[in-house]
């Protein structure tokens, strides 16, 4: 709206061809006028940023005709908060959403380049550690498709998630750096620039008995600013944007500081602001307890304030209707102190009174929680908070009043229910509850699956469910099928269409009908060609990546997700160990030849984690060179386990790996990827897979080990893991060795502590369930040697888990919690 005079029509640009000679002739003026190459001398870079710019385009003439829609229909937006977004690479999912690809491969081969040498070399985006950065991306690329007006808003890192190196089988952790050759895919907008203040004070106008209004004075302030991403969603219909905060200084440089000769005092303030969006907390389902980590969640969070009631303002006279026109997601709690910048600024900025502030902030707000793992439910200690934050700490306490108040007055409600209904922890140190106030301030609060809200309404939030019963909701996740099926595997997606038709591309339960050819063996063979190739594909990458030779017709058996105890990696390799013992032993038999693959990063200060690494590691080494196994069982650890690299591992597994302690994986979305790639998935009765097996059937899914109601049975009645160990000679055998230092010869106590750790409490249950778990291993050894059944399983995996698209998750969110 900034014109210079309102009665000149400017008109719009024509609409971008698509005829791969006139894209051709654009990658060259790009190459030419953009990144001032000569395409003789251009290298495979150049030509991908010309490509890039070039499919851009297009892009942003839907991108505007999207934008100018939602201000002419005054539809509902939708503003999705998250700490992380875990994209990976963008060109492929933009062009094949754009229905593109066709086109752009012919463009570039006529210019003699081709599109699969140079999509490979655009950076991974991982601004985000694993499960909830990597739904953020799927659900981003689903509202596109399901045409929801959204805003994806977070921080733009400088470095995303650490590169991981192995060195003599430990993780390294060296630093990423996706935005080295610039970034062709986002739009630097400094006019949405805001500032964000920390610290300082809070006066009070009017006095203090009836001050009628509160003003922060922060001590410091940082600039943030916008970088805009557009998002397609599927067949171009819509494009979202994915806003990134980026922080600036307020003062560049503090030139009287420079002249008077220090020179790196005079960047000290310039540096600081910037280190605050420099580095993601490379945390998974663990606390980041510094305060750096409160400065970005506040930074971001106050920034995406600012900027959804400016946009609101613009359209409305005041904030009345803000919960009509504004859905606000918070995707865990780490943008929750949104709430208490939502009430500053309706209160303390737009001078609106309290109550009704409050009514309308959380008609506004939902919540999506992400994990029970106690040691992940942020908290911060109050003089930190109070330090920091001093008006939010006001707005909490006055927060706390009421609901304690409305607490109380539930006269069944006891003392030990109150206090663990407050915003304030006084366990110890006295400390706020993040999980608490997102869900006090929040109209909805969802789990990721159904099995992870049951348990959500028994346990951490037993006492609010109590006061507020309606709020706690489901919406089991998903993940986008253009990523995960279409463009990870375009071998299967072809066949499919094959088979069944194209309706499938754009409504994923449309997949059952390939039920009807779960036992053609013309199919089957077929469906078996395609695993092939994909499994040649990954063999060759870790043949030219780790010089280790893998059989394509040897199972594939692949756990790849974060590092953590409770995903039970051990569990996995000490059943390797147990095999590569029977092996040995009874060379008569006839095993199945398999591969078991593992990849994932461990945050920097989780230790057993990072011991696990190293373990799979001295066990691969060991396994992999033992003659005596010829060859039947192989352990492979990829390294930098990233979004590129899943694309290549999930449609070349045969069999899946899910078997996390039963209560503690909020949901998964690897467990999905695999079943619709046609895996098995052999898994506990632990987050999605409960569900999964109800779609794809129980004799479609091998499912093992104890139930959540039972490890919280054994838990409490106290676990005895010495005397199951002593019951399995085949789990104990294999522990010994472990321990005694048989796969770590040059520090044989090495993993005496990890092994320890199972026989004196197994809080993981990996002795508990080993027995059930081999012995499901070897079931699905048996299916294996009959393929015929082995495809018929697999293909009905795929043809039953269109539910888990996740649009169909978005849908669910726009029209019971967002209603939008
Ligand atoms: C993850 C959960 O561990 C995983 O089960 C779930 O599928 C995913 O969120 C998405 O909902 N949690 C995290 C985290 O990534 O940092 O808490």
């Amino acid at each position: 709206m900034n014109r210079t005079s309102p009665t000149v029509e400017i008109p719009q640009p024509a609409p971008r061809s698509s005829r791969p000679e006139i894209m051709a002739e654009e990658i060259i003026e790009r190459l030419t006028y953009r990144i001032g190459k000569d395409a003789k001398v251009a290298k495979p870079h150049d030509w991908l940023t010309a490509t890039i710019l070039v499919v851009r385009d297009r892009i942003i003439d839907k991108w505007m005709e999207s934008t100018r829609k939602v201000y002419r229909t005054g539809d509902k937006r939708v503003y999705y908060l998250s700490l992380e977004f875990l994209i990976g690479r963008l060109m492929r999912d933009a062009v094949t959403n754009m229905g593109l690809m066709t086109e752009i491969r012919d463009a570039l081969t006529s210019l003699g380049v081709d599109i699969d040498v140079i999509a490979g070399l655009e950076p991974d985006a991982a601004l985000g550690n694993g499960g909830l950065g990597r739904l953020a991306a799927c659900f981003m690329e689903s509202m596109a498709t399901v045409d929801i007006p959204a805003y994806g808003y977070g921080i733009r890192y400088v470095h995303g998630l650490f590169r991981q190196q192995m060195a003599d089988g430990w993780q390294v952790e060296l630093p990423e750096t996706w935005l080295a050759h610039g970034n062709p895919w986002e739009f630097e907008r400094r006019e949405s620039s805001y500032e964000i203040g920390y610290g300082g004070t809070v006066e009070t106008v009017g006095g203090y008995d009836d001050p009628s209004r509160y003003v922060w004075k922060p001590a410091e302030r940082v600039i943030a600013t916008a970088y805009d991403t557009p998002i397609v969603g599927w067949r171009g219909k819509r494009v979202n944007t994915l806003r990134l905060w980026s922080a600036q200084p307020i003062d560049p440089i503090l030139l009287d500081a420079f002249n008077a000769g220090d020179h790196i005092g005079a960047l000290r303030e310039s540096n600081k602001a910037e280190s605050l969006t420099r580095v993601l907390y490379p945390a998974d389902a663990n606390p980041a307890g510094q305060e750096l980590r409160l400065r970005q969640e506040f930074f971001f969070s106050s920034a995406s304030l600012q900027d959804i009631l400016r946009r609101h303002l613009q359209q409305y006279p005041d904030f009345t209707n803000l919960h009509e026109k504004v859905a606000i997601q918070l995707n865990d709690t780490h943008p929750a102190v949104s709430i208490t910048e939502m009430m500053r600024l309706l209160t303390d900025i737009h001078g609106m009174d309290f109550e009704q502030a409050w009514e309308i902030t959380r008609q506004t707000f939902s919540y999506t929680n992400h994990t029970l793992l106690p040691e992940a439910l942020e908290s911060w200690p109050v003089p930190l908070f109070e330090r920091l934050l001093p008006r939010h700490m006001q707005i909490i306490y006055a927060i706390n009043a009421q609901i304690l108040l409305e607490a109380r007055k539930q006269k069944s409600f006891s003392e030990t229910q109150i206090r663990s209904i407050s915003l304030i922890d006084e366990n110890a140190e006295r400390r706020v509850r993040m999980g608490n106030l997102a869900f006090v301030g929040s109209h909805s609060v969802n789990g990721v699956s159904a099995l992870h809200t049951d348990l959500m309404k028994e346990t951490v939030f037993a006492d609010l469910h109590t006061l507020y019963p309606a709020r706690i909701n489901n919406k089991t996740n998903g993940i986008t099928p253009r990523r995960w099926l279409m463009q990870c595997n375009s071998g299967l997606t072809s066949l499919i269409e094959e088979a069944i038709g194209d309706k499938f591309l754009d409504d994923t339960e449309a997949l059952k009908a390939l039920d009807a050819h779960a036992d053609d063996p013309a199919f089957q063979e077929k469906f078996a060609a395609v695993k092939r190739a994909n499994k040649v594909q990954l063999a060759n990458l870790v043949g030219s990546r780790m010089g280790i030779r893998l059989d394509p017709s040897a199972m594939f058996d692949i756990q790849i997700k974060r590092i953590h105890e409770y995903k039970r990696q051990l569990l996995n390799i000490v059943e390797a160990v147990a095999l590569y013992d029977q092996i040995r032993s009874h060379p008569e038999l006839d095993w199945v030849p398999r591969v078991k693959l593992f990849a994932g990063k461990a945050a920097p200060s989780y230790h057993n984690a990072k011991l696990i690494i190293k373990l799979a590691n001295d066990v691969a080494r060991t396994i992999n060179n033992d003659p005596a196994v010829r060859g039947l069982l192989k352990v492979v650890f990829v390294p930098n386990y990233n979004v590129s690299l899943a694309e290549i591992m999930v449609p070349a597994a045969d069999l899946s790996e899910q078997i996390s302690t039963a209560g503690m994986e909020a949901s998964g979305t690897g467990n999905m990827k695999f079943a619709l790639n046609g895996a098995l998935t052999i898994g506990t009765l632990d987050g999605a897979n409960v569900e999964m097996r109800d779609y794809v059937g129980e004799d479609n899914i091998v499912i093992f080990g104890l139930k959540a109601d039972e490890v919280a049975k054994v838990r409490a009645d106290g676990h005895n893991p010495r005397a199951i160990i002593d019951r399995s000679p085949e789990l104990a055998q294999a522990l010994n060795a472990i321990a005694s230092g048989v796969f770590s010869p040059d520090d044989r106590s090495r993993f005496s502590d990890l092994i320890d750790g199972i026989y004196n409490h197994d809080w993981f249950m990996v002795a508990a369930d080993f027995d059930a778990y081999a012995a499901a291993q070897r079931s699905v050894d048996q299916l294996w040697l009959d393929p015929k059944s082995w495809y018929s399983k697999t293909i009905r995996n795929t043809a039953r888990m269109g539910w888990f698209s996740s649009d169909r998750t978005i849908r669910q969110y726009a029209s019971e919690i967002w209603r939008a």
